[in-house]
């Protein structure tokens, strides 16, 4: 690797030495770029990596709510605006008891090549709560959203920073977000937040466009392979949201998403989670906290206590879609074994680094989640872009946009590593591509 990389992730690591999380997203990008850096002096020269690794804003406030009992309790918010260089940053927001400054760091980081490949004027970043909204009453999630948005609400804005949905924030957290913020400044300002209700300047398929994205995306590298989708046997893990989008559109394409997992253990249904019933289920099953176990009682299949789904060997392709470093390098080995051509990275950094590594090393297609899963951002630009058009756009159009987004995204990041000689690698090309832009607006922009 080329010693200036060295020398900067040696400083990224003193610095950061109690973020893991982030320290190993760092290692992937930077050693994604090398033979990027190696190509231009003059990065070195203004020493871009050094400001690149550092968050331009991070700032953590405090969130006191009360519960339905009159207690008050105190919980810790963050975000992170890591880098505004192409656009005003943005970014999801996470509500979950393991977040950490770390994850956030991590999170942002990600964001800022995800945006990147996007080709939307978007930066990076991330905020969140260690707020854990399970159980939790919809009196006491709204009380907890005003209150975090109250602290927050000084630093974003429509040019500024534009939050978004995460883990444990989807449009019910958004909406009390939103109407927080319309309640304190009295101004619409293009809606601020993405993934908004319909009746209020929502985009239609944003809810879908996570999991949409990740098989139109997924449907061109088989196309590259010389492969289709249909009839393809797909091991979903998760059973959100993201995971709802995949199964749908999958399943519409004519594969069989025939998995899904939570923290409890996976369910095995063979036939396929195929029908309408059962895909809405899933919605029903997160709304309620329900656990993933729900599934297999209400259509009579196997739940597998205690289990990951990486050891099945009936799947040709795996998606992981729960989160982050779910897969560790004992699960590599078991996918690989199981015979898998294919792995599609879809939540957030699934993939612990060694196991990445193993994975690869054993010749399986491995796809990273910042190009697999950016249809969500991505269309939440596109939802930025009808606010401020005052227009509402068909469900069509903005599916064909995606669409496309998604092929130029594989495609962008196919060429990239080609033309660094890397051959068919989606994770250096995804990097190479999201950097070059980035770091170009950053060079053009000056020192600072
Ligand atoms: O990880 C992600 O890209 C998101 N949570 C979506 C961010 C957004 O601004 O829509």
């Amino acid at each position: 690797m080329n010693a200036y990389i060295e020398s900067v992730l040696e400083g990224v690591r003193k610095k950061n030495s109690t973020q893991p999380e982030f320290i190993q997203a760092v290692e992937e990008v930077l050693a994604s770029i090398s033979p990027v850096i190696d190509a231009h002096p003059e990065y070195e020269a203004a020493n871009l990596l050094n400001r690149i690794v550092e968050p331009e804003r991070m700032f953590t406030f405090r969130v006191v709510w009360m519960d339905d009992n009159g207690k008050y309790h105190t919980n810790r918010g963050w975000r992170c605006q890591f880098n505004g260089a192409i656009g005003p940053y943005k970014g999801g927001i996470r509500f979950q008891s393991n977040v950490n400054e770390s994850i956030i760091k991590f999170l942002g980081f990600e964001q800022i090549f995800k945006n990147s490949l996007t080709g939307l004027p978007i930066g990076g970043a991330k905020g969140g709560s260690d707020f854990d909204p399970a159980g939790k009453s919809d009196a006491e999630i709204m009380r907890f959203c005003q209150s975090f948005v109250s602290a927050l609400y000084r630093y974003i804005g429509p040019d500024i920073d534009v939050p978004a949905g995460d883990m444990g924030v989807g449009g019910r957290e958004i909406g009390y977000m939103y109407g927080q913020y319309r309640r304190l400044k009295g101004v619409w300002e293009n809606g601020v937040f993405t993934g908004k209700g319909l009746t209020y300047g929502g985009s239609l398929i944003r809810p879908e466009a996570t999991g949409y994205g990740a098989i139109y995306y997924l449907c061109e590298a088989l196309k590259h392979e010389g492969d289709t989708i249909e009839g393809k046997r797909i091991g979903v893990s998760g059973y959100g949201n993201v995971s709802w989008g995949i199964i749908k559109k999958a399943t519409e394409l004519g594969a069989i998403c025939c998995y899904i997992s939570g923290r409890e253990g996976y369910v095995h249904d063979p036939d396929g989670i195929s029908t309408e019933e059962k895909i809405n289920y899933l919605l029903e099953m997160r709304e309620k906290h329900t656990g993933v176990k729900a599934y297999a009682d209400r259509f009579g299949c196997e739940f597998y206590p205690g289990e990951k789904i990486w050891g099945v060997k009936d799947v040709d392709i795996f998606m992981p879609a729960a989160t982050q470093n779910e897969v560790e390098l004992e699960d590599a080995k078991k996918i690989v074994d199981s015979g898998v051509k294919y792995y599609f990275e879809v939540s957030n950094m699934p993939t612990k680094a060694d196991a990445q590594a193993y994975l690869r090393e054993h010749d399986i297609i491995v796809a990273p989640s910042k190009a697999v899963n950016a249809g969500g951002v991505g269309v939440s630009a596109l939802e930025m872009a009808q606010n401020s058009e005052r227009l509402v756009w068909t469900a069509e159009e903005v599916d064909e946009h995606l669409k496309r987004m998604m092929i130029n995204i594989h495609n962008a990041s196919a060429e990239a590593a080609e033309e660094y000689g890397l051959g068919y690698d989606l994770i250096a090309g995804a990097n190479i591509a999201g950097f070059k832009k980035v770091a170009t607006a950053m060079m053009e922009q000056g020192v600072f």
